[in-house]
């Protein structure tokens, strides 16, 4: 277990994008086992600002940081430069800064569409080649990447969570195997921040009977999911991608190339 032992208070822990959807599920259902400290880039209720585009204030922000859960990012496919400046250097501030500050584990948030090109009737794991299906896929890439730097190079201990859907209830039928319910979510990343590991790579999905990913490595730290989409097959509308046939549905064919951000 990562808490640190001599400690008798719970750990600090730093969450990123602490406004968005995942960000607010966790600051609810974790701040009863640990101290949080949040961050966002936008005012919101318990939040404070950050920019993570701006090392110094992520080095600022993270003095007496145990762990970082690092969800600060865009969420979806955007222009190049936009993802380069938002998740990309965001990304590096953010394990830079956490060099800098002894922060013993960082818990990435990575994204299922690292995959995204494989297709639906391939079962994978996390140590297929990647196949990322947008810039945005590209981005957690590297993510992933600059995390084993940190935590073989540094010892900045690295947990990257390839996420599959994290809402309420799965939207479309594409959800019905991609699907993290946030009660599982919660433990996903409760079980992250607290494995004995220096890095490693899971798929972050619930108990779902039609999931494409092996969830081998996520068991090995100790998650137990306990929902399963099924519960919602026969509520759930078609799925606009399924003729693709790609696990990253409609992400494949979003298309941003040669696209400059000041024309949006
Ligand atoms: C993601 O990585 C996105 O952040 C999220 O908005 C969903 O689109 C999800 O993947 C998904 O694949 O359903």
């Amino acid at each position: 277990m990562l808490w640190p032992r001599r400690m008798s208070t719970p750990p600090t822990v730093a969450i990123t994008g602490a406004a968005g959807l995942i960000g607010s599920i966790l600051s609810r259902d974790l701040h009863d086992e640990m101290r949080l400290r949040l961050f966002d880039l936008r005012p919101a209720a318990g939040c404070e600002l950050l920019d993570l585009r701006d090392l110094a204030a992520v080095e600022a922000a993270f003095a007496g940081i145990d762990s970082v859960i690092h969800l600060g990012a865009l969420s979806t496919e955007a222009p190049f430069e936009a993802i380069l400046e938002s998740n990309i250097r965001g990304t590096y501030n953010v394990f830079e800064a956490a060099r800098r500050r002894g922060v013993r584990r960082v818990v990435f948030a990575s994204s299922n569409h690292v995959t995204g090109m494989y297709p639906r009737s391939q079962r994978i794991g996390p140590d297929v080649p990647l196949r990322p299906d947008t810039y945005y896929g590209v981005s957690k890439a590297f993510g992933e990447s600059l995390g084993r730097l940190y935590a073989e190079k540094w010892n900045v201990s690295t947990v990257c969570i390839r996420i599959g859907s994290m809402l309420e209830k799965p939207a479309d039928k594409r959800q019905l195997a991609t699907w993290l319910s946030p009660r599982d979510g919660v433990a996903l990343f409760r079980a992250c921040l607290r494995a004995d590991v220096g890095y490693a790579i899971v798929y972050g999905v619930s108990a779902n009977r039609r999931a494409w990913w092996d969830m081998t490595a996520a068991h090995a730290l100790g998650y137990r999911p306990l929902d399963d989409a099924e519960a919602y097959a026969a509520e759930v509308p078609d799925d606009p991608s399924e003729h693709l046939g790609l696990q990253g549905g409609v992400y494949s064919i979003s298309d941003f190339a040669g696209e400059d951000q000041s024309r949006r």
